[in-house]
């Protein structure tokens, strides 16, 4: 046994305090690993022409499987953003309903193969399909947020956005209207510091988005998105708050920018080296990864057989969405335009 090893035994584990098991945390190891692997592969398929466009989110992963962990997977409501990949596994889309979505299949839960990629929804898991204008998901989600107050159903509201994203007017009607009527919501952004190219001095005013909730009279808060963890504690306590009918809670996560913005970008061109070196250091995986193994959860050999059974369900995944039928031409216009039985 190594002296950190020896160490881990002794004190509590930081999970284990925050009432979190070791299976909890091995699961939302895979869950980050998982999504890492399917971005990955998404970016694969794009490069060799499977696809017209991807959209994803290298080093938001810890942040997103950190939020959705204590929510109720079945009653809950999720409404997402182009860079939820882990949220929506987590929710439970599996990787094929998320490749259906890339490929543009007549089966893609999200659309049945109309939306671009990376406009995730899934009636059957209660996740709300994606719409293009960034900012338009915040008051989605309040309206459901709303109706589940009034039908006193339980249910809490998730959305997320990024913080280039909030400086639309949506968000701030959705803050307000969730503020004024306390409703069971929480409202995350994940902070890369971009909006595609633009900085986030250029989008954020003021430099927080956090310190806005108080404007609109509930907690913001901020937290490492790189620290699996913390990210959990206050995800946990923001969930909750919404339980118990205390209100919304925005949770800003601060994470690292891993890739371009979409494959119609190229990083290099308006970053330094030095910063995207910076963010690598920052990666989620990585960092839990290191904590798992610090406390003698992640060995050698559970990494690799993690990795080998995400590899072959990434595999099966990527065949099934690949082989499914694409739409009938003919059934282009349908949800379009009204149609008559
Ligand atoms: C209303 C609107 N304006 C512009 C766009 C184009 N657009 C898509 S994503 C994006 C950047 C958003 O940045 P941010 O909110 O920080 O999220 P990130 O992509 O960095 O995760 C822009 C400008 C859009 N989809 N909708
Ligand atoms: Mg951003």
């Amino acid at each position: 046994m190594s002296a950190m090893e020896a160490k881990a035994r002794v004190t509590p584990a930081r999970h284990t305090s925050l009432g979190l098991s070791d299976q909890d945390v091995l699961d939302m190891y895979y869950y980050i690993a998982l999504a890492r692997a399917l971005d990955e592969r998404m970016w694969v398929l794009q490069r060799a022409g499977k696809a017209m466009f991807v959209i994803s989110g290298p080093g938001h992963e810890g942040c997103q499987v950190a939020a959705v962990w204590p929510m109720d997977r079945t009653r809950d409501w999720l409404v997402p953003f182009y860079r939820s990949i882990a949220a929506c596994l987590v929710k439970g889309m599996s990787p094929t309903d998320l490749l259906l979505g890339l490929f543009a299949r007549a089966n893609d839960p999200s659309s049945g193969g109309r939306q671009m990629p990376g406009h995730y929804g899934h009636p059957g898991v209660k996740i709300l399909s994606t719409s293009s204008p960034v900012g338009t998901q915040y008051p989605h989600a309040a309206g459901i947020a709303y109706a589940a107050k009034i039908r006193k159903t339980g249910e809490v509201t998730m959305t997320a956005i990024g913080e280039g994203g909030t400086s639309q007017g949506d968000v701030h009607e959705a803050l307000n209207w969730a503020g004024v009527y306390k409703l069971p919501i929480i409202f995350v952004v994940e902070n890369n510091a971009y909006a595609i190219s633009v900085p986030l001095h250029k989008q954020v005013a003021g430099g927080s988005v956090a310190a806005r909730a108080t404007g609109y009279g509930f907690p913001g808060v901020v937290a490492d998105g790189s620290d699996v963890l913390e990210c959990y504690r206050v995800a946990k306590e923001a969930y909750d708050r919404a339980k118990r009918g205390d209100g919304p809670t925005l949770l800003e996560f601060k994470v690292p920018r891993l890739g371009s913005h979409s494959s119609d970008d190229q990083q290099e061109r308006y970053r330094t080296k030095e910063e995207i070196e910076a963010d690598r250091t920052r990666d989620p995986l990585r960092v839990f990864g290191a904590y798992l193994d610090g406390v003698g959860l992640l060995t050698e050999a559970k990494r690799t057989d993690v990795a080998a059974r995400i590899k072959r369900e990434i595999d099966e995944a990527t065949d099934a969405a690949d082989r499914a039928p694409s739409p009938d031409p003919a059934s282009a216009a349908r949800y379009v335009f009204f149609e008559k039985d």
